[in-house]
């Protein structure tokens, strides 16, 4: 199983234009709250290094892509429904979708740093609602809703637990499941909250709320797009340092012209790179008067402004956040190839502090099952399971068939 990023906010603020802009997809983006209602799933990309570089080969890449040199490692999008003011009780569209989020490693969240969307996603006028406040209520949200999760048939739980011995730390990791929370994630949650393991039952609404919070912490690290800084008004760099002294990672974007720069791109009229400060106008005589002065508007108030539009740093961003290194395993170390004799197929996303072990799991079960040893196809050293890998190996494992 691959990354995966949640976009999320409360309604329109720019989630599914963030999303095309970032993946390529086509989700329908309008000026109305619940434009979104079932998630759409896209991949954006990661830039890299590639290998095959220093190994001066041609690569054939398999999961990823390989622009002269840079690879484009895939990381999953998805973008879901706004969540409104006591979404976890059922209000808007209730909490279907939060459970598209499940699964999400890190989730970006995308505020209307314009202020022109009031709490529940209609259009007020610039500068009229506070983006400060939505950071708060979104957290409340998602962290009332893992509560949820916690409490269901919380008596039993609490029950088994001290009737029949069972630890609360494995139960609760179960009930977890699929969140990345681990059993020891919990007891160290209990040990921090000072939650007595052996009496859940007495355990307070408040101590059960603290450990949803922490839970929600770990689970669903989030950075702040600053979404529409085209458009927002001054106060707005006051507004991102409030959330940066926080401890908030913030980068203001502007999704609407990531999506107008690529569109143009598409259609041979600039060259644009995503993540880039500038672009370059092709055949100005192919461009309308709109287009031009949009462009323009574009290159003033966004690019030389805030050096990008901002939406190939969330990704950087969020990948850094959750400290990934991406390493690529192939089959044959002398040739670099897999079974198919691709030359560096694939790109993995693996936590920093991962082993080779890790990535033999990563690729298959049965690999990691039937480990034996590793090597480092750039120093041909032979690797055992319990090797930390770096960002960039190239790795050849060895199993029992
Ligand atoms: N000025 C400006 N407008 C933007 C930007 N990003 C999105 N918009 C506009 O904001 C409105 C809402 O965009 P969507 O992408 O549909 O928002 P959403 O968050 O997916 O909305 P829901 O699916 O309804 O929750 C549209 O009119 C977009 O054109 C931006 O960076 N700048
Ligand atoms: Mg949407």
């Amino acid at each position: 199983m691959g990354m995966q990023i949640g976009i999320v906010g409360k309604p329109n603020v720019g989630k599914s234009t963030f999303f095309n802009a970032a993946t390529d997809a086509h989700a329908e983006i309008a000026n109305y709250p619940f434009t979104t209602i079932e998630a759409n799933h896209g991949v954006m990309y990661v830039s890299k290094p590639c290998p095959c570089k220093d190994f001066n080969v041609k690569c054939t890449p398999h999961n990823s892509k390989c622009i002269n040199g840079t690879r484009f490692v895939p990381i999953e999008a998805i973008d879901v429904a706004g969540l409104v003011p006591d979404a976890y009780k059922g209000r808007g569209l209730g909490n279907k979708f939060l459970d598209d989020l499940r699964q999400a490693h890190a989730l970006i969240h995308i505020v209307d740093s314009s202020g022109g969307t009031d709490a529940e996603g209609n259009p007020c006028g610039v500068g009229n609602y506070d983006p400060l406040n939505d950071v708060e209520f979104l957290e409340k949200e998602i962290t009332y809703w893992l509560m949820g999760i916690i409490k269901k048939s919380w008596e039993d739980i609490a029950r088994r637990c001290e009737l029949e011995e069972k630890k609360i730390e494995s139960m609760l990791a179960e009930k977890l499941t699929g969140l990345g929370i681990k059993e020891d994630n919990i007891h160290n949650a209990i040990k921090t909250l000072n939650l007595n393991s052996n009496k859940p039952s007495r355990w307070t609404e408040e101590e059960i709320l603290r450990l949803s919070e922490y839970v929600r912490k770990l689970s669903k690290p989030m950075l702040i797009a600053f979404n529409k800084c085209d458009i927002a008004p001054n106060d707005f760099i006051a507004k991102a340092e409030i959330l940066r002294k926080k401890g908030y990672i913030v980068v203001p974007t502007s999704a609407e012209s990531e999506l107008a720069l690529n569109n143009a791109a598409k259609k041979g009229l600039i060259e644009y790179k995503p993540g880039s400060n500038d672009f370059k106008i092709l055949k100005e005589s192919d461009l309308t008067d709109k287009q031009l002065m949009a462009l323009k508007y574009i290159k003033t108030n966004v690019l030389q402004k805030f050096g990008s539009t901002g939406i190939q740093k969330c990704i950087e961003e969020a990948v850094r956040m959750l400290d990934l290194i991406v390493v690529y395993p192939v089959e044959d170390e002398t040739h670099l190839t897999d079974k198919e004799g691709r030359i560096l197929p694939d790109a993995h996303f693996l936590k920093r502090g991962s082993n080779a072990k890790d990535l033999a799991y990563k690729v298959h079960t049965d690999l990691g099952d039937h480990f034996i040893r590793a090597i480092d196809a750039k120093t041909h050293r032979v690797i055992g399971a319990d090797h930390e890998l770096k960002d960039g190996d190239v790795i050849s494992i060895i199993a029992d068939a």
